[in-house]
């Protein structure tokens, strides 16, 4: 208790349904209570933001491990040397960013991430924001009708329209940059999952990867999906990171989506990401 009380930890919600900035801290001399601190302001906000860090690639690979085993993703580019480290990047000539509609990461995946920590190394002058969304309270909006009707129902989720050869990407001048295009993906999840630690009901479907309802075609789930999206997206819910070199983010990848603004063109953005492996979905 006495550390906590001598303790400068400072942490501020950064909008009423999502996020939680830390201020005073170093997250390379990390002590036991304010990373628990964290753990559970990631469980229940959603979002953890902390700025000024400065994490060489190994200390950020070292913070990572300390929420769990490291995801290496398929598809991103690595930074060389570091394959635990995605390169999420804009350059100055490029158009399309990547993460630039809203989505969950790895929701095709059996086992979707638990979330991500993403760093920041190079930002525009202005712009390049990132807006997180909380699916829980998504959820608490709903009606208990249609809460207990989407409480029975699973849906078909896939990363192959957006990353395989004839995908989105494809045909926009991140292509070259981006690796996987034969991997094939999908994964069949509850609508409503359970949050593992705080047990709350959490809205599980996203714009990016979500086809269709199990059971039902795409003509036929695509008006309630849209329905959800609409609700989803309503400002209430979310949050804006505004980054600088050394900001970081680690965002709960169940409860929460993000969208990468794409405002900023001309000039360069470079983020490195570290995915943490999750846990299966009930
Ligand atoms: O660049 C960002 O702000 C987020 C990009 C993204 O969607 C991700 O890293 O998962
Ligand atoms: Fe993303």
């Amino acid at each position: 208790m006495a550390t906590q009380l001598l303790s400068r930890v400072q942490s501020t919600p950064i909008s009423e349904h999502v996020g939680m900035e830390f201020k005073h801290v170093d997250l390379n001399d990390l002590d036991e209570n304010t990373f628990d601190a964290m753990r559970q302001a990631l469980a229940y906000h959603g979002l953890v933001f902390v700025r000024d860090q400065q994490l060489t690639p190994e200390q950020h690979i070292a913070f990572a491990r300390r929420w769990g085993e490291i995801d290496i993703n398929n598809y991103f580019p690595a930074n060389g040397g570091h394959p635990e480290i995605a390169e999420v990047r804009k350059a100055e000539n490029q158009q399309t960013n990547i993460g630039g509609g809203w989505h969950t990461d790895h929701s095709y995946d059996q086992i979707p991430a638990m979330g991500s920590i993403l760093l920041a190394r190079e930002t525009p002058p202005t712009g390049g924001d990132t807006l997180f969304a909380s699916m829980s309270a998504a959820f608490d909006s709903l009606s208990d009708g249609l809460k207990d009707t989407l409480r029975t129902m699973r849906a078909v989720h896939s990363a192959d329209h957006i990353y395989s050869k004839d995908g989105i990407y494809s045909k926009t001048d991140q292509a070259g940059d981006l690796k996987g295009h034969d991997l094939r993906t999908r994964a069949v999840h509850p609508v409503i999952i359970r949050h593992p630690r705080t047990g709350r009901e959490i809205l599980y479907v996203n714009p990016a990867f979500t086809l269709h309802f199990d059971g039902w075609t795409r003509e036929e789930s695509l008006p309630l999906l849209n329905y959800l999206y609409q609700v989803a997206m309503r400002e209430e819910f979310q949050c804006r990171v505004t980054w600088a070199p050394g900001s970081i983010a680690i965002w709960d990848n169940r409860s929460t989506w993000h969208h990468a603004m794409n405002d900023y063109h001309g000039h360069r953005r470079l983020m490195h990401r570290i995915t943490i492996s999750g846990e299966p979905l009930s």
